[in-house]
């Protein structure tokens, strides 16, 4: 064999291999197909061994078309509640007395998360409070508490119990779980930054009321796609496993462009990727200070 075709086919050999690294590191599909009927999704390693998902009243429960413990009615045909959702299942926050929603995803020790994605079904055909705005924003924070990624969704509307119009259109058609891919009632969620330790919901409206929960209590949510990735905190610039005063010195090396990080992450507190100016404050935060 020549060395050329020898050189070609090493070449070969090394890029199919970096293509079988990629696929392997995909983001996920967490099934909940495991969860019993009206079965809690909450705590670590219920749904996943890798993930915790948890509410404050602890009533999340798995989803599934034609649920007892249904959540949202649809558009489609034959009427279904839950209709539409992944037969395997999603879930809502079934806490009927207070619709928080304040749904937060963490993840196991030295676990994150690369990208986050989750589906939001029908949202926006029922509006209780009677406002004329809705928000709904998914966000993710680094292990240093801070914000690396977030995705808002956001319209108007007339202020009926079941509004008609309104920037979104027709609420009772693009607020059904039967709406178009990006319209409020069928809204893919989708996060990504180096290293995700928590992901949450936050909501407001401008309705009656408790502002902060989501201005349509009868919601749900399905397709969670999670890509896992080693954790990381961007503060432990000496990867001590701690995060004090003798992280100061190594910080102040990678900044200052004399120090080799001894993590991914090192010294990386706001998480867009390089060591700079734009880290020292969320550092100093992180130190306590
Ligand atoms: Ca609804
Ligand atoms: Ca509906
Ligand atoms: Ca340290
Ligand atoms: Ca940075």
């Amino acid at each position: 064999m020549s060395h050329r075709k020898r050189a070609i086919l090493s070449t070969v050999t090394i890029l199919s291999f970096i293509g079988l690294s990629a696929a392997s590191a995909a983001a996920e599909l967490i099934s909940f197909a495991a969860i019993p009927p009206n079965g809690s999704v909450e705590g670590l390693g219920t749904v996943d061994a890798r993930l915790n998902i948890q509410t404050s009243h602890g009533l999340a429960q798995v989803e599934r078309p034609g649920s007892s413990n249904s959540t949202y009615g649809w558009n489609g045909a034959p009427p279904t509640q839950n209709g539409g959702m992944d037969p395997d299942g999603g879930f809502a926050d079934t806490d009927r007395d207070n619709a928080l929603f304040d749904v937060a995803f963490t993840f196991a020790p030295g676990v994150a998360a690369s990208d986050f994605s989750i589906r939001m079904l029908d949202f926006g055909d029922f509006n209780p409070y009677e406002g004329t705005l809705s928000v709904a924003t998914l966000r993710a924070m680094n292990a240093a508490n801070v914000v690396v990624a977030t995705q808002t969704l956001s319209f108007t509307h007339d202020a009926d119990i079941n509004p008609t119009s309104g920037s979104a259109g027709n609420l009772q058609i693009t607020g059904d779980a039967t709406a178009a891919p990006g319209d409020p009632g069928n809204f893919v969620f989708s996060l990504s930054a180096p290293r995700i330790s928590r992901v949450e919901f936050v909501w407001s409206h401008n309705g009656s009321g408790n502002p902060t929960r989501p201005s349509d209590p009868n919601i749900g949510f399905d397709t969670l796609e999670i890509k896992f990735v080693e954790a990381c905190h961007p503060c432990d610039a000496n990867c001590d496993g701690s995060v004090n005063g003798f992280d100061v010195d190594p910080f102040v090396a990678l900044l200052t462009g004399g120090g080799t990080p001894c993590s991914p992450c090192a010294g990386d507190v706001n998480g867009d990727g390089s060591v700079s100016g734009f880290d020292i404050d969320n550092f100093v935060a992180c130190l306590g200070g």
